[in-house]
């Protein structure tokens, strides 16, 4: 999910050279194949995707790539260009979801889940060289870890012949990351990861796990997208999505509903009420609200109003500031610079705290809003923002 990231890769840090080379290099063999998963950035749909409800992602250009070659033992050796800890060995046998690789080796706990969760299904995986290359920014709320699961979760399943879906890859890669890295987060990211298709923003139902692809092409209507990485994670992040997650589930349980997707946004008015606890009413509210905004937003996207989308992404941000409590000054900066600079909406996006937000503008407008964001972060004495622009890419692919 990128939610506490994995911390070896910086991101655009100097890692050049493909990942075949690198593979070559390090383990003195050709790689039997080159995997790739992209990053990605939510559109809208913002901590729906654990109350059974919907998100509407896309595949980010930058992506994780894992040259990989099947081995003849029982072993896991895996490697990043940027991991600080060297390759690190693993014992398929000993895997095991309590002692996940610690410190530096920290990151290998991605892969090494992919690889148990794989065996727990039953499905036969052996050993493996993997060599890990990637340009997803970590810690920005843009899914490294979900990137990494996925192209891991491909490599290891086409060397070994192991046919899964997409849907179902993503699905493993969750696992992996729930009961092995220890991380509870939903199926968006990796859905994202592994089904997103270029040119489309994803809608996702995360109870049907139904996928409808919606042509997205800023470009085309003279428009861009930023991403804005604030470069900040605070230390609240971890335990307050935990909380969140418990508040909501407390909350359907409480107005006797499977879960908060079942409360219709016409009937949410009147079921606050029934909720004791404040707190609650505002969680709640936030995700009834961004269901339906995910809705609202699809249908401008398919009758191409894009810019018309600008203002439920903004509502969508003062929703996750105000009643769902996951923001922070710098996104909420970034958010307010970049619309009084002329974005036609802009949100925060992935589970908050530090991260990233994004913003629809005009092209022509792009350097107007990045200079209006870095000036205004140098005032606030912000560490200064990342920005780039981002197109809808392509999902999980294998490249060689
Ligand atoms: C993180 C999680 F990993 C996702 O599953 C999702 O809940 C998101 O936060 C919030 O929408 O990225």
């Amino acid at each position: 999910s990128g939610y506490s990231g994995y911390s070896g890769n910086s991101g655009n840090s100097g890692n050049s050279g493909s990942a075949q080379d690198g593979f070559q290099q390090l383990y003195g063999y050709p790689p039997e194949g080159v995997w790739a998963a992209p990053g990605r950035v939510n559109l809208i749909g913002e901590h729906t995707d654990y109350n059974d409800g919907f998100a509407l992602p896309f595949a980010l250009p930058q992506r994780t790539e894992v040259a990989a070659a099947r081995r003849t033992d029982r072993i896991l050796r895996v490697h990043s260009a940027d991991a600080p800890s060297g390759a690190v060995t693993l014992d398929l046998a000993d895997l095991d979801p309590a002692h996940p690789p610690q410190g530096a080796a920290s990151w290998a706990a991605y892969p090494a889940g992919v690889a148990w969760a794989l065996l727990d299904a039953g499905l036969p995986v052996g050993g493996a060289d993997l060599h890990v290359r990637s340009d997803v920014p970590t810690g920005a709320g843009l899914s490294s870890s979900a990137a990494l699961e996925v192209a891991t979760a491909l490599a290891l399943t086409d060397l070994y012949g192991i046919g899964l879906t997409r849907p179902e890859l993503a699905a493993l890669a969750r696992r992996a990351e729930n009961a092995y890295v220890g991380v509870p987060c939903g199926i968006m990211d990796q859905t994202a990861s592994a089904c997103a298709t270029q040119g489309h923003a994803l809608h996702l139902d995360t109870r049907s796990l139904a996928r409808r692809h919606i042509p997205f092409d800023c470009a085309a209507a003279g428009l861009r997208l930023l991403v804005i990485d604030t470069r900040v994670k605070h230390a609240l992040a971890d335990g307050a999505y935990a909380q969140r997650r418990a508040s909501c589930h407390g909350a359907a349980e409480a107005l006797g509903l499977p879960a908060l997707r079942d409360l219709p946004y016409e009937e949410l008015e009147q079921a606050l009420p029934r909720l004791v606890d404040p707190i609650a009413r505002k969680r709640v509210r936030h995700v009834v609200t961004e269901n339906e905004r995910v809705l609202r937003v699809e249908e401008l996207l398919r009758a191409g109003r894009l810019r018309e989308a600008g203002p439920l992404l903004t509502e969508g941000h003062l929703s996750l500031r105000d009643d769902y409590e996951v923001s922070c000054p710098e996104l909420d900066l970034a958010v307010s610079t970049a619309n009084a600079a002329g974005a036609y909406g802009s949100r925060m996006t992935g589970g908050g705290f530090g991260g990233s937000a994004l913003s629809l503008i005009d092209a022509d407008a792009e350097e107007a809003v990045i200079r209006a964001v870095a000036n205004a972060f140098l005032r606030a004495d912000f560490t200064p923002p990342r920005v780039t622009t981002a197109a809808p890419s392509e999902g999980a692919v294998r490249l060689l």
